[in-house]
């Protein structure tokens, strides 16, 4: 038998995470030993630095980052691809680098999410966002990649939409990108609908989007994934929008992910039957 392939996910909040079951099931489907651990700083004592070093200093292979720490983690690390050091948040981590080396798989992930739910060729067209927290930066940066046209971008803290705004047009893409001062005003003329808000996840009832403003729209993505089917994706399917679920976010983050430590790709068939089978 081979070494194992230590992993983990660092995060405050990771009681409920499906990494786990994602990473050692996409392991025994490539006939290796991997373990994932949920590691999380304030259960430990320890500031995010210290938790980071002692997993560098354990030996694993790498790390998944959540919330509060991707944007804090991009400090520890060197970002080779360009595009994801315009992202300015990191989700995955490999320590066979000094320093180690940080990606962004929620930015690849949706690009793929979206291509493989929607078409190839399919553009977003204009899009409303709602949210421009950790996810809702690599998700802006991912619609760029995808070729929208215009992003209209919506956070109760105006701060964060024209930090993310002003990132967005600092890269080298031609989107137009406008801060609103209403979710009302987002939608407007928009073709495409997305929340970055945790808003529809348990313990947070609601939807970022009131039902009368889904009319009309094509189509439109949830981040969030704990429902998978949340208030938003309903009323969106009620008004005949195509949907994108946070499950698909969920599931090509992670694939990315475990390639980005392992070199191995999934069989994505597979490893989508195995995570169904409760
Ligand atoms: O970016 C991902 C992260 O890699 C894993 C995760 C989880 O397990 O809940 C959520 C997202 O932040």
């Amino acid at each position: 038998s081979g070494t194992t392939i230590r992993l983990g996910l660092i995060g405050d909040n990771i009681a409920a995470s499906q990494s786990p079951r994602l990473h050692e099931l996409a392991g025994r489907l490539c006939g290796l030993e991997v373990t994932y651990e949920r590691v999380v700083p304030p259960q430990r004592g320890e500031d995010f630095e210290t938790t980071f070093q002692w997993c560098r200093d354990q030996g694993f292979t790498g790390l998944n980052i959540t919330y509060p720490y991707k944007e804090r983690v991009v400090s520890l690390l060197q970002v080779p691809d360009p595009a994801i050091a315009a992202v300015g948040a990191c989700n995955t981590v490999v320590f066979s680098t000094t320093p180690p080396s940080g990606s962004n798989t929620d930015f690849t992930g949706f690009v793929g999410a979206f291509r493989q739910n929607f078409g190839n060729n399919t553009k977003p067209g204009a899009v409303a966002m709602v949210g421009a927290g950790g996810v809702g930066k690599a998700v802006a940066f991912g619609l760029a990649q995808l070729g929208c046209s215009h992003l209209r971008l919506f956070d109760r803290d105006t701060a964060k939409a024209e930090g993310l705004a002003k990132a967005l047009m600092a890269g080298t893409s031609t989107m137009r990108v406008d801060v609103t001062s209403s979710v009302e005003e987002a939608t407007t003329g928009a073709d495409g609908l997305v929340n970055c808000t945790p808003l529809g996840m348990e313990g947070y009832p609601g939807s970022s989007v009131p039902e009368p403003l889904m009319a009309g729209k094509q189509w439109a993505f949830d981040a969030v994934y704990t429902p998978v089917n949340t208030q938003f994706l309903q009323g969106c399917t009620k008004a005949g929008l195509a949907i994108l679920s946070g499950y698909e976010l969920f599931f090509h983050q992670g694939v990315d992910a475990f390639r980005i430590f392992t070199g191995h790709s999934v069989d994505q068939s597979r490893l989508r039957q195995e995570l169904s089978n409760p």
